[in-house]
């Protein structure tokens, strides 16, 4: 237990969940990053809206913009039952049905059209977090730190190495964590004094409400496109505000074991995707979702068991270091290294390896499947084979990355 108050309480959180995840092509052809299936049975943002309901955050809107059709089907099928009990997850769209992309264009500019949801509430900390990141964190502590430090915003932050710092807000501070420079996606990254690393933005903050609706107000005249890392934080510096960072490896969460300190993972493009999914099945993976103690939630269908079955020539099914989800079934096939969906079917003489199922996948006869990620209702006819030979799968119409990991899309 935290000894936090009821912070968590007084505080309402704004879930960014728009993003285009356009490095995640052809997944996010016709869903948004945080709506893409992880770890068979959860979507990507299922994590961030398990962290603030196991945080005590009681009220959460979910801004979704981009193609948001499933993503608020699914928020609503999972999240409304904790809706139920009072209003704790809320979807939010400016315009479901549109296939419109000029809507909000910044990430401030979308918190702006919705200023009224903050203005009528009494809370007087808001939670702005990304919808598409995999990682646990008690967000409690870092509202605890934000009253602490007395800061206007707070910056959950991450060190990484510089390399890699490019693709983040990046900054640096004083000893006491006070943010002094930030730079958003910096062709030069500062590293921290002495060291080959960045402070990296997560791109989750907690603001102190009343700095929040002023500052939306002032950097809404200056820019149509509003956005946190470009313009709102240097706006903010250049008026000395008080800007902390959190350090996220200080965060600890119950049960969690030493090696999921600081896991934070972007799953931006295919490749990570893979391996962020296939570290789940290793046996002593970085993040442990078999911890209960900091559950995972999402929407449980009522499916039967998986199952794994003889087939009528006597071959046997088998799962082996998977993740095989509920509605299953394996019938004279082998399933082997992979996370497979709920109510996917693997027949007779077929082999899936190292692979990602989505839901609802068929895999008919005589299949051999390797090293792919097969999206949501897909057929694949008797005798395919996939992942084996590169060039016939990119002549199919399949994606294949860099590393040879081979995608299988919805049709368009
Ligand atoms: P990026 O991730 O590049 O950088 P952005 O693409 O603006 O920033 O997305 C931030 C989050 O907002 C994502 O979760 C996305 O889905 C969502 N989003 C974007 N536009 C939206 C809109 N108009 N409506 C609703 N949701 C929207 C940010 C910070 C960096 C930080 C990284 C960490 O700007 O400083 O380092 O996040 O990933
Ligand atoms: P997901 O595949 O992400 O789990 P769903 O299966 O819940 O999503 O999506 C339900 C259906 O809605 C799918 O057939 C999908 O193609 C369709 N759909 C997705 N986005 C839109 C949209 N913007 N407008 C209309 N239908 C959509």
């Amino acid at each position: 237990m935290y000894v936090t108050g009821n912070l968590a309480g007084n505080t309402i959180a704004m879930v960014l969940a728009g993003g285009k995840g356009e490095r995640l092509t052809p997944l996010t052809l016709r869903r948004p990053k945080p709506g893409v299936a992880f770890g068979g049975k959860y979507k990507i943002i299922d994590f961030v809206l398990s962290n603030m309901f196991n945080s005590g955050i009681k009220k959460v809107y979910v801004l979704t913009q981009y193609r948001a059709y499933s993503l608020m089907k699914h928020i609503r099928e999972s999240w409304g039952k904790w809706a139920g009990l009072g209003e704790f997850f809320v979807a939010i769209s400016p315009e479901t049905s549109s296939e419109s992309e000029e809507w909000f264009k910044g990430t401030a500019d979308a918190i702006y059209h919705y200023l009224r949801f903050i203005e009528s509430s009494d809370a007087d900390y808001v939670a702005i977090f990304g919808g598409d990141h995999i990682y646990r964190m008690d967000i409690s502590q870092m509202i605890h730190y934000h009253r602490m430090s007395r800061a206007d915003i707070t910056i959950a932050a991450l060190e990484v190495p510089c390399a890699e710092a490019r693709r983040f807000g990046v900054f640096s501070v004083d000893d006491d964590n006070r943010v002094t420079a930030f730079e958003e996606k910096p062709a030069n990254p500062v590293p921290i004094p002495g060291r080959a690393t960045c402070f990296a933005s997560m791109g989750n903050y907690i603001f102190s409400t009343r700095r929040l609706i002023e500052v939306l107000q002032e950097g809404k005249k200056l820019h149509a496109d509003l956005d946190f890392g470009k313009h709102v934080i240097p706006m903010m510096l250049a008026k000395k505000d008080r800007v902390f960072a959190y350090n996220f490896n200080d965060n600890l969460i119950p049960g969690m074991k030493p090696e999921e300190k600081g896991y934070w993972k972007d799953v931006g493009t295919i490749d990570s995707y893979y391996e962020a999914n296939m570290d789940l099945i290793h046996v002593s993976p970085q993040l442990n979702l078999y911890n209960y103690k900091w559950p995972i939630l999402t929407n449980q269908g009522n499916y039967p068991p998986a199952k794994t079955v003889f087939d009528e020539d006597g071959r046997r099914g088998m799962n082996i270091d998977s993740y095989v989800c509920a509605g299953c079934i394996t019938s004279g096939s082998v399933v082997r290294r992979s996370i497979v969906g709920p109510l996917t079917k693997v027949n007779s003489y077929s082999m899936v390896e190292d692979s990602i199922l989505f839901e609802n996948v068929n895999v008919g006869r005589n299949v051999k499947i390797r090293r792919a990620i097969i999206d949501k209702n897909i057929i694949i006819p008797d005798g395919t084979t996939i992942g084996y030979d590169h060039e016939e799968d990119r002549r199919r119409g399949y994606t294949v990355t860099e590393s040879g990991i081979v995608v299988v899309p919805q049709a368009e």
